[in-house]
């Protein structure tokens, strides 16, 4: 297995290997991380960059003076580690002021400060030299039918967004938004629940061209989705700014298990999507290591986020260069289906014109799919 290097892009958030284990039912099970350590870690087991919400790197209610000498410190540890900022984004959800949103928060009080919050760390990722702005609205939802009308939540999301847009570009900031979709978890019902709804949302902005997605794979598999498809759709709009690669088990809590364990199978395909479809952004990590582990077990589930990934971007390759596999995607037609349906000098008219085979013929045609799934699962099974 080849050793993760800088080349290929990994990124962690702080708040990942600093997750102390905290659950819904009990506390932590591993003290604080310093943020710098954090930093010397990371880039000894070969990462490239880090991320970070506002409060992973400064306290929340820090003094201005407090705030100055933290980042300083950050600073410095990025400069003697070499890792790169690749994005930031603003914790608008463990405050309890947050406890029923932001930006779509119905306290219009609670919404102003929201965007303050989130403008102040704008600052501080366009100064750290981060080119994303992640957005991930947790907390932003309802349990109930009546306590939030969603046609007015997302014009208040929308202003959001607009707002945030006039702030970047008038700013000079060279910095886009990535919309981060989850289904539920902590709220009952989550505004922008998958990757298909932020699409829509974003085409009704003011600045469409500066907000994207950071689909992360747990979230689109606890809504039942394909995260592969969702990531080729990204891509498709062109609007997979960002990526949030994890493990998850089908509909469920949100595991946050590290990429490649989970969904095994969903992890190959994610691998090959981002492949096919060109993907060059960070390859970022949000996970948690789990709770029964100790500063070591942290080591060891960062470092296999990272050898994951590169195993199955081995086999990825493997699959798409074995000329069994080509001639069996020429078998089923997938590259056929690349030609489009009807000829650009033939048009609708001269569709009605052709003549066109026995459709009881057609449906007696085999698909062939059975033996590409097969390869494709020997190729991950490793026997190829
Ligand atoms: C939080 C969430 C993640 C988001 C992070 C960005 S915070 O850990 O569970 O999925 O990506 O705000
Ligand atoms: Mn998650
Ligand atoms: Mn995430
Ligand atoms: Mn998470």
């Amino acid at each position: 297995i080849p050793t993760p290097t800088p080349e290929d892009k990994f990124s962690f958030g702080l708040w990942t290997v600093g997750w102390q284990g905290v659950d819904p039912f009990g506390g932590a099970t591993r003290p604080p991380m310093d943020t710098v350590h954090a930093l010397e870690k990371l880039a000894a087991l070969g990462a490239y960059g880090v991320n970070f919400h506002d409060d992973d790197v400064i306290p929340f209610g820090s003094d201005d003076a407090t705030r100055d000498s933290i980042i300083a410190r950050f600073k410095k540890g990025l400069e003697d580690t070499g890792l790169v900022v690749t994005t930031a984004t603003t914790n608008l959800f463990s405050h309890p002021v947050f406890k029923s949103g932001g930006f779509t928060n119905n306290d219009r009080d609670i919404r102003r400060f929201a965007l303050r919050k989130v403008m102040r760390n704008v600052d501080l990722a366009a100064e750290l030299g981060a080119k994303t702005y992640v957005a991930w609205g947790g907390r932003e939802g309802a349990e109930y039918g009546a306590s939030q009308d969603t046609r007015v939540a997302l014009d208040r999301m929308k202003e959001a967004f607009d707002l945030l847009g006039d702030y970047v570009t008038e700013q000079g900031y060279d910095l886009r938004f990535a919309i981060e979709p989850k289904p539920n978890e902590p709220r009952g019902d989550i505004l922008l629940p998958t990757i298909g709804h932020a699409l829509a949302f974003i085409e009704r902005l003011e600045r469409p061209e500066l907000v994207g997605v950071n689909p992360e794979i747990g979230h689109e598999e606890m809504a039942g989705m394909n995260a592969a498809a969702g990531y080729a759709q990204a891509m498709w709009a062109g609007k997979l700014f960002h990526i949030d690669l994890n493990g998850q088990n089908g509909p469920k809590y949100d595991q946050d298990l590290r990429f490649g364990a989970g969904n095994v199978r969903g992890a190959f395909w994610v691998v090959d999507a981002l492949l096919e479809g060109g993907y060059d952004g960070p390859v970022h990590f949000d996970y948690k290591p789990a709770r029964t582990e100790d500063e070591d077990g942290v080591w060891v589930s960062a470092e296999a986020n990272m050898r994951n990934y590169l195993i199955l971007r081995e086999k990825v390759k493997a699959f798409r260069a074995d000329p069994e596999v080509q001639a069996a995607l020429e078998a089923a037609k997938v590259t056929e289906l690349a030609v489009p349906t009807v000829d650009a000098a033939e048009g609708w008219k001269g569709l009605l014109d052709a003549e066109l085979p026995d459709p009881e013929a057609l449906a007696t045609r085999g698909g062939g799919f059975e033996l590409l799934d097969q390869l494709a699962l020997e190729h991950l099974y490793g026997v190829r």
